[in-house]
């Protein structure tokens, strides 16, 4: 943003203040095809952002599931997110482990809480990472909605770098894939195969969202989650997994349910990719993990 000032001094009892505000960026799109906005550094103001949102009193539920050895990732994670997201705001960390003993002890500061929820396990790392559409789906019928004002899933293998405020905060949001930014839709690695619930195919398509951030109003992302969770139900049915899990079915349910806001890759860097010259900064991003150390199998 870049804010002119001019004051008008020949007359000492009217001092005119024009305060121009410029918003925007040339070098990336800043609205999807449907107009809706993609959040950028220098797209907005925060100050008014936060004059909207602050008197409020919101409260934003953040779901983060760490089972098994990606309990690890739970330190960095909440220390940095106490530092940089939605400072200032109430949020209610729901975190879901198998290890509530690994749960590291994270000052949070006032207004903030964490609830931990016991979840049992799988030796598929796939399962894992696609059960939680279910287990959202139950979280929000039973404790968010009419109860909270937004929501966000978050992978837990992640971390905060930078500000990630209430300019993230809309109906439905999903972030663009920081590996397929500006890729063609051919490029996209959505579920090409028919049999399968996820499928798109090549001539549809706009954005590649990441199944490690969505979020939004609970009861838009209750749909999103029961919708993708009986999509997965009937791919289990038919002996068939999209090749990205819940990603390729959140995919599918937003190109036919169009995000109300796009985060851009600033909301979910990756740590391994080169800084490009459109990230102005990085808020979030995915920290280097080992598959084959890590992962149940
Ligand atoms: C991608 C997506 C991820 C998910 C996955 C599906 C991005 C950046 N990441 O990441 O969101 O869609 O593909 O294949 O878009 N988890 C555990 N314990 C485990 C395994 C997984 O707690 O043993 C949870 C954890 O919250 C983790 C998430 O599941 O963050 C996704 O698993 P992943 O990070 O291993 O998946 P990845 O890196 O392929």
């Amino acid at each position: 943003m870049r804010t002119v000032t001019l004051r008008l001094r020949q007359n000492p009892y009217l001092s005119l203040t024009i305060i121009i505000s410029l918003v925007g960026r040339s070098d990336v799109d800043t609205t999807s095809q449907w107009l809706a906005p993609i959040v950028w550094e220098g797209t907005f103001d925060l100050k008014m952002i936060d004059s909207i949102y602050k008197p409020q009193n919101i409260t934003v539920a953040t779901t983060i599931f760490a089972l098994g050895k990606y309990t690890r990732f739970l330190k960095d994670l909440l220390e940095s997110a106490e530092k940089h997201f939605l400072v200032g705001y109430r949020v209610h960390y729901y975190l879901f482990t198998d290890l509530p003993d690994q749960v590291p002890l994270v000052k949070l500061s006032e207004g903030r809480k964490l609830s931990v929820i016991k979840t049992e396990s799988s030796n598929r790392w796939q399962e894992i990472s696609l059960r939680r559409m279910e287990r959202i789906e139950k979280l929000i019928e039973e404790k968010l909605l009419h109860k909270v004002d937004y929501m966000f899933s978050l992978d837990v293998d992640s971390k905060f770098y930078a500000h990630w405020g209430a300019e993230s905060l809309a109906d439905l949001v999903g972030v663009v894939h920081a590996w397929f930014f500006g890729s063609s839709t051919q490029q996209f690695p959505y579920e090409r195969r028919p049999e399968s619930q996820a499928y798109i195919p090549y001539d549809e398509g706009d954005y590649y969202y990441g199944g490690a951030v969505f979020g939004g109003r609970p009861e838009k992302v209750l749909k999103l989650v029961q919708t993708c969770r009986k999509n997965l139900d009937i791919d289990r049915a038919n002996q068939i997994e999209a090749l990205w899990q819940e990603e390729s079915h959140l995919n599918k349910y937003f190109l036919y349910n169009k995000p109300t806001k796009l985060l851009s890759p600033e909301y979910l860097w990756d740590d391994i990719k080169k800084r490009r010259s459109f990230m102005k900064v990085v808020r979030f991003t995915q920290v280097v993990k080992n598959y084959a150390e890590i992962r149940p199998n």
